[in-house]
Formats: C-alpha cells, structure tokens, sequence
C-alpha cells in the first residue's frame, strides 16, 4: 500500500509545483488570462489516475476549469500545457482554450466550453454512445446544474460505467454550500440509484473507493480545499495543505520528490519561454 500511496504523491508532486510555478507566472503578469488553479485538489485527480493504470484503463475524461491537475495526473503533456497558458498555437488547445478549456486528445481529456455542468450530460451522452469508461469531474456548483442532475438519472437508467467525480471544495467562487443547498450531492445521487460516496481527498480513501469502478455508475463527492483564490493568483491565507501532510509522511524522500518536481517544472517553463 505504501507504493500506491508514493504513486500517487509523486503525481500530485508535479501537479502541485505546476500550480505554484503557473501562480508566479501569473503574479508576474506573464500570462494575463484567467488562471483557474487547481492546487490543494491535486490527490483527486492523482489517486484516480493511479488507480486507472494499475486496472490498465484509458478512459474517456471530461473536465472543466481547474483542470491543470486532471491533465497532469492523467499524463497530459506539460509543454503543450505551457504553451496553451502561453496563447500558442503549439498548446494543448491550439492557444485558444486558455487555463479553463484545456484539453489532450492523446489522453482521452476533452476539454470545456466554459458552461458549468455541461461536461455532465455531454460525458453521459458520450459514454452512453461508447459504453467505455468514463470519468466526468465536476464541481460541487456545477453539479447543481439541472441538466447536470438529469443526466446522473440516465447513466443510472442506462448502467452506464462512468465513474462521476465532484471535487466539492465548499464553494462556487466565494459562495458556500451551505448558502446555495440544504442537500448533497451524494444523496440526490443515491436518490436516483447510483451508488454514491461523501469522502475526504485523502488518497488512499479515494483509492479504496474505485474498486468497482465502471461495473455501473458511481458517484464520488470527494471533499477538497482550494489553496488558491477562484481565478488568478491570490490567497486568503493559511488553510488545510493535504500536500504538505503527504510530504510530511515520506519525510526525505517526500521532499525529494518535490524537489525533482519543482526542477522539471522550472525546467519546462524555462525551455518553452525560450523558444520566443
Ligand atoms: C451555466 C453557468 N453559470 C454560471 C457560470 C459562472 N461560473 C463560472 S465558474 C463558477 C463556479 C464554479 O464552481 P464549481 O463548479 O464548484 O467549481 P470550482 O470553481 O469550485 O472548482 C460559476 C458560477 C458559468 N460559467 N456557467
Ligand atoms: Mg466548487
């Protein structure tokens, strides 16, 4: 178990030092777009992807904004990822899709057109047509979105095997849960008879829950913190850092990892940039 857990730090490692070069990047008014940064929900993602490779499964993934971590963990291309938040042709969306709408073909990741929850019925649609695997991310405000919550009935209707993940970190820009609902995800999931989970994004929690991926629908509400502001480069200060926690657990050779990431990060921006 120790070894899938390292697997999936070593992910969330790259993904996690992207974010804080790409928060710079932006401080230092590089990239001037809207930067939807996906650090502290790295481990979603990352265990997920782990997970997928040891039961050799491509399957099809559809994301919205905050996507940097999903096409990571996922094995998205991190040159092309730079050159997307770079506005150029050569990016993962031919320089049109900016930080929201990112996408990787190579890796089954469609990207998003900027609806919130219209990845929901456009996955189900997809998955209903392929019948392969299929992982839809959403977060917990798009979710809420009718044709969202439609289209969860239908993948239960039809069995399709998708697995849906909501990455529920508490808020749709800066309003809580608690101001928008008096209701969960996992409940109304379950209403509609898709096995459903209320979890932390403790990776091994996450893990253990994909053992029967894909036999049928399931629903994952994987409680995250955003480290970062909704868009750009911001924070409201100190909170939770499961990265922080996971480094901690592997001591040296944690913070080794990190290291080597933050290296490859700085690495890649320094060769794309030069490229100019
Ligand atoms: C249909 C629609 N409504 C509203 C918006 C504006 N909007 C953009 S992001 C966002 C919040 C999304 O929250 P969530 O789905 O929880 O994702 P998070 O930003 O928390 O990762 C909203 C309301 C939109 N793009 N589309
Ligand atoms: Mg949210």
């Amino acid at each position: 178990m120790k070894n899938i857990r390292l697997e999936i730090f070593k992910k969330a490692s790259l993904c996690r030092n992207f974010e804080n070069e790409l928060y710079k990047k932006v401080q230092d008014k590089i990239i001037k777009f809207p930067v939807y940064l996906s650090a502290g929900q790295e481990f979603i993602a990352s265990s997920i992807a782990v997970k997928m490779q040891e039961l050799n499964i491509s399957p099809d993934i559809f994301i919205q904004h905050r996507g940097h971590s999903t096409y990571l963990a996922f094995g998205g291309d991190i040159y092309s990822l730079i050159d997307e938040m770079l506005g150029r042709k050569s990016g993962c969306a031919n320089g049109m899709g900016g930080s929201a709408s990112i996408q990787c073909k190579e890796k089954n990741i469609y990207g998003h057109d900027g609806l919130m929850g219209n990845q929901v019925p456009i996955g189900v649609g997809a998955c209903f047509a392929s019948k392969t695997p299929t992982v839809i991310f959403v977060g917990d405000s798009a979710a809420e979105e009718d044709y969202s919550l439609s289209s969860i009935g239908w993948a239960s209707t039809k069995k399709l095997p998708i697995l849906f993940i909501v990455e529920d970190n508490n808020l749709s820009i800066l309003t809580e849960k608690k101001v928008r609902r008096n209701w969960e995800m996992h409940d109304v999931a379950t209403g509609m008879k898709v096995k459903s989970y209320d979890i932390k994004d403790d990776p091994m929690e996450i893990y253990d829950h994909l053992k029967n991926s894909f036999n049928e629908p399931i629903l994952l509400n994987i409680n995250t913190v955003r480290k970062f502001w909704h868009a750009g480069a911001g924070t409201d200060g100190e909170n939770f850092d499961r990265y922080k926690e996971e480094m901690n657990f592997f001591g040296k050779e944690g913070r080794e990892i990190d290291e080597y990431n933050n290296k490859l990060v700085l690495g890649a921006w320094k060769k794309q940039l030069e490229k100019q």
